[in-house]
């Protein structure tokens, strides 16, 4: 039977993006090696999630446990193991992680053609109350493997070659694009493997959510306020929209994708560059949602034709469901 068929015959994440890679011909597999590495990462850092309680490893950095020995926060320790798996993997030349100021050149003896930027642990100021946190990538080629330098990693949003998240929340649910649609995977603790649960998504058309930091409206320009207000009082006889807004990305851009609706961290005349970085958060989030059919817009343009002249840059972004960022971007060009 049909219902039978898909519990006896799993559909790994490996096993996805083996098939996805069949399209390229010159395809040598090392994509799925390298994804294999963040898959590890992503693993390593669930089961750090789910027992910090347990192992101690809430706290600040440098604070010392019973044993005497030095903890690290969670944030940190994530990063450490995504750049020694990443490293290790053979298939990276350049690194680039919120936790380092510095991007991360690989030695030439473990170089390959990726550069991988990421965020190994988003929305840390929810990790000690259980509340879900993510770790968000984004993955480009290199020009010239024999000499990789900044301006690889100083690349426009649309050359990313793939992109994705992984939130620990109540599951561990991974999604990934590799450029051809929006696949979710959910890690299944017993197997210790993410099976494809969420073929395809496509984010609805329009949404009924909204999702920001009303806490800085004060400060928001015009546009933005218009925006919100029209979500709490429409004046076109809809029904008012409900707020949900968790403070970490992954889980909010998640729910989006899912039940659609629109995110949003605007400029404010606190932070004219809004909060969020492009490399590694507005960049991985705006692939994925252009490749569900939604869109993502920076309140002057489109997210990803932004070309990022430092690496650790912010950008406002406005993202979701297609007809919800339609209006924010209408509003902008009234206001203009
Ligand atoms: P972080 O990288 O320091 O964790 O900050 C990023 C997080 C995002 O996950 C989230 O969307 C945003 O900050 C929330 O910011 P705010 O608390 O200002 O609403
Ligand atoms: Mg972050």
């Amino acid at each position: 039977h049909e219902a039978d068929a898909h519990r006896t015959d799993l559909m790994t994440i490996t096993r996805h993006v083996l098939n996805e890679q069949t399209k390229y011909p010159e395809s040598r597999g090392d994509f799925t090696i390298l994804l294999n590495h963040i898959v590890l990462g992503c693993k390593f850092v669930c089961s750090s999630v789910s027992k910090a309680g347990l192992a101690k490893l809430f706290g600040l950095a440098g604070e010392t446990n019973i044993q005497g020995e030095e903890q690290k926060k969670l944030d940190v320790l994530s990063n450490e193991v995504f750049v020694k798996a990443l490293i290790s993997s053979g298939r990276t030349c350049i690194l680039v992680s919120e936790e380092n100021e510095e991007a991360i050149f690989v030695d030439p003896s473990k170089r390959g053609r990726y550069i991988v930027v990421f965020d190994p642990l988003d929305g840390s100021s929810n990790i000690d109350c259980g509340v879900s946190i993510g770790t968000i990538f984004g993955i480009y080629l290199v020009k010239d493997e024999e000499n990789p330098t900044i301006d690889d990693v100083l690349q426009a949003g649309k050359n990313l070659v793939a992109a994705g998240y992984c939130m620990y929340g109540s599951a561990c649910t991974l999604v990934l694009s590799t450029g051809s649609g929006v696949n979710g995977f959910t890690l299944d603790p017993s197997l210790g493997e993410f099976i494809l649960t969420h073929p395809n998504i496509k984010i609805p058309k329009k949404g009924k959510i909204y999702s920001v930091n009303e806490g800085n409206a004060k400060n928001w320009d015009e546009p933005t306020t218009k925006f919100v207000e029209k979500c709490k009082f429409p004046t076109d006889g809809s029904p008012p929209r409900s707020l949900r807004y968790i403070g970490s990305m992954v889980a909010d851009v998640h729910r989006t994708l899912l039940y659609g609706g629109i995110f949003l961290y605007p400029a404010d005349k606190k932070s004219p560059n809004g909060k969020l970085r492009l490399l590694y958060e507005v960049f991985p989030m705006s692939y994925l949602m252009e490749q569900a059919g939604g869109q993502a817009f920076t309140g002057k343009q489109r997210a990803l034709d932004l070309v990022p002249g430092k690496i650790h840059e912010r950008s406002p972004v406005f993202l979701g469901s297609y007809v919800d960022v339609e209006e924010i971007k209408a509003l902008y060009a009234a206001a203009n």
